[in-house]
């Protein structure tokens, strides 16, 4: 199964030609059908002779409509080019050409069609045209065959050929990573919302969950149709109908993507190479309305030159975009460039980096070649694997728990950890001080133990730091016991010391506070407006005579103020 998308010139006879293909007229509407122009994008599917299926994206030729041809490109396979022998090269030839290329398109055939139109030479002569103005493109080399829609000549070869060309080219990549980018969206009698489009990505199943459009919106995949057939699941590289549950399709529009939730990060501002047209007549700068073709999707966007105030055409350089509403986007996705003010095609290139951290004027000598995942790895240090397959696309295996760690920084953080350890001496380091990556990297330090919720150099001799009641205080946490046959000096320096706090005659680990404190910040996470201590007290499951002291203490730090019988944020309240 491969998906085409036909390109050339208007009247050229692509849409004459998928009707010859497929028995079905791609040319939908009533209007374009009285004018014989295609408009919007028309949808028909075959068999060929291999007996392998091609589904067709016919497109419309005419300038005027260049935005639907765009929408309709975004996510096929292979393309076919059509030129007409009684015309030949024309300006549309020449600007869908160059967007499939921008596009990253790299299979196709050309048809040369109208031939029972022209006589031998101009057919020969429409031919060397053609070969001429492929060459130096992903279709020079590719068949040119001669064909006409009205006589039926050609068209055996045309299939012939085809089957080739859908031997040629890979299938759609599956990357566990579904995206539908929608062309059509519309209400059908009696099962709510459909929308349609080509699947990229990975496959779907009736049943998912997914969200939608840059609203995010939740729906679920009720059922699937792909060339008029139910699917249970359907693999990237078709043409799919999706009927989804929850949502309106008033909500919905073309250019909304249909992916999994939770595994994109939907993004305004992109990084991106831009290769400026050799027709273009100026440079590209950031004045200038621009519009991003993106999947099926039209975007207003704003330029932002990166590293330069413009590229020359012929050129190619590098470029912040600037959206205005969020898409699901990963390195490596294609955009088309127009200018919508002198409605010209201004190029187009690839995206780069979904989540730049710096800002556009800090940019200009960027390792782009190194690669997404290792760049935003080297800009982040730490990320977690699954932040950045949202924002690469690519699982790579975590290097220290769920974190992916830049070379270098994991020993950076062993030396520092080490020097604060060392620092603290026989006291140790309160480990609840840490934050998760420094607990992580403090497993890795040879001459660190934890004892009793400290680290400490391995081998500190200290009776107090080793003191039984601290492991015992620890292992109590929020119920600890009473300090019955405590040396009471004993217990003064430790108290003294910070490793036990006393509120009220009871005596805590300083994790227990860090856990009330946690407790705290969660109850009013649900109830702004303060917490009594009985709620806490049924929150950690414990009883008054804990409870008491927990809360003055954490008046005490400021991480809660009283207000008659509640709890309220107090300046210090952590994150829940
Ligand atoms: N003589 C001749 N006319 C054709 C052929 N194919 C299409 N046409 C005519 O060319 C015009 C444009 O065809 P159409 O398929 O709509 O072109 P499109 O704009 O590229 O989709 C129509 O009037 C067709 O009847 C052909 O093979 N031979
Ligand atoms: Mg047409």
């Amino acid at each position: 199964m491969r998906v085409i998308a036909t390109a050339g010139h208007v009247d050229h006879g692509k849409s004459s030609l998928v009707l010859a293909l497929t028995g079905t007229d791609p040319d939908r509407f009533e209007e374009e059908k009285r004018r014989g122009l295609t408009i919007d994008l028309g949808f028909a599917h075959t068999t060929l002779p291999s007996g392998e299926s091609v589904s067709f994206v016919d497109v419309p030729g005419h300038v005027r409509f260049l935005r639907n041809m765009l929408a309709g490109v975004g996510a096929v396979d292979a393309c076919l080019f059509v030129i007409a022998a009684t015309e030949g090269w024309k300006p549309q030839s020449e600007e869908h050409l160059r967007i499939l290329e921008l596009l990253g398109i790299e299979h196709g055939l050309v048809a040369l069609s109208k031939v029972d139109a022209v006589d031998d030479d101009l057919r020969d002569l429409a031919q060397l045209d053609v070969t001429e103005h492929v060459a130096g493109t992903f279709l020079a080399g590719a068949p040119i065959v001669p064909v006409s829609a009205s006589t039926g000549e050609g068209l055996d070869r045309l299939r012939a050929a085809l089957d080739d060309l859908v031997r040629s080219t890979p299938a759609s990549a599956d990357r566990g990573r579904p995206r539908l980018w929608v062309d059509r969206v519309f209400a059908a009698k009696g099962s709510g919302t459909v929308v349609t489009g080509t699947l990229t990505g990975g496959p779907l199943a009736s049943g998912d969950r997914v969200v939608v459009g840059p609203r995010v919106l939740p729906a679920r995949i009720r059922a699937i149709q792909s060339l008029n057939q139910a699917h249970e699941t359907i693999g990237p590289g078709h043409r799919v109908a999706l009927n989804l549950v929850g949502v309106d399709h008033a909500d919905l529009a073309r250019g909304d993507a249909v992916v999994e939730p939770g595994r994109w990060v939907p993004t305004v501002r992109v990084d991106a190479s831009l290769a400026v047209l050799d027709a273009l007549g100026h440079q590209v700068t950031r004045r200038g309305a621009y519009l991003a073709y993106i999947g099926s999707g039209e975007h207003p966007v704003r330029v932002r030159v990166l590293g330069g105030s413009g590229i020359r055409p012929g050129e190619r350089g590098f470029v912040r975009l600037h959206l205005q509403e969020p898409v699901p986007l990963l390195p490596g996705d294609r955009f088309i460039l127009r200018e919508s003010g002198r409605q010209e095609t201004v190029g187009g290139g690839a995206v780069l980096d979904v989540a730049p951290l710096r800002p556009a004027s800090k940019m200009g000598s960027e390792r782009w070649e190194d690669g997404p995942v290792e760049r935003v790895v080297a800009d982040r240090s730490w990320i977690r694997a699954d932040d950045l397959e949202a924002l690469t696309g690519e699982r790579v295996p975590p290097s220290l728990g769920p974190w992916v760690v830049a070379p270098g920084a994991v020993q950076a953080m062993v030396d520092a950890l080490a020097s604060r350890v060392e620092a603290a001496g026989p006291l140790g380091l309160d480990v609840v001080s840490l934050d998760e990556r420094e607990r992580e990297v403090l497993a890795l330090l040879p001459a660190v133990e934890v004892r009793a919720g400290r680290a400490r150099p391995a081998g500190t001799d200290d009776p107090l730091a080793d003191h039984p009641f601290l492991q015992a205080l620890e292992d109590g946490g929020v119920t600890p016991p009473a300090a019955d046959g405590v040396d009471r000096a004993e217990l003064r320096e430790l108290v003294r010391r910070g490793l036990v706090v006393e509120r009220d005659g009871v005596y805590f680990a300083p994790s227990a506070i860090h856990a009330a404190a946690r407790t705290a910040a969660a109850l009013l996470a649900g109830a702004p407006g303060g917490f009594t201590v009985a709620a806490l007290r049924d929150e950690l499951g414990i009883t008054r005579k804990h409870a008491l002291p927990l809360v003055t203490e954490l008046d005490a730090r400021g991480i809660t103020r009283r207000r008659g019988d509640l709890r309220i944020a107090g300046p210090r309240l952590p994150a829940p």
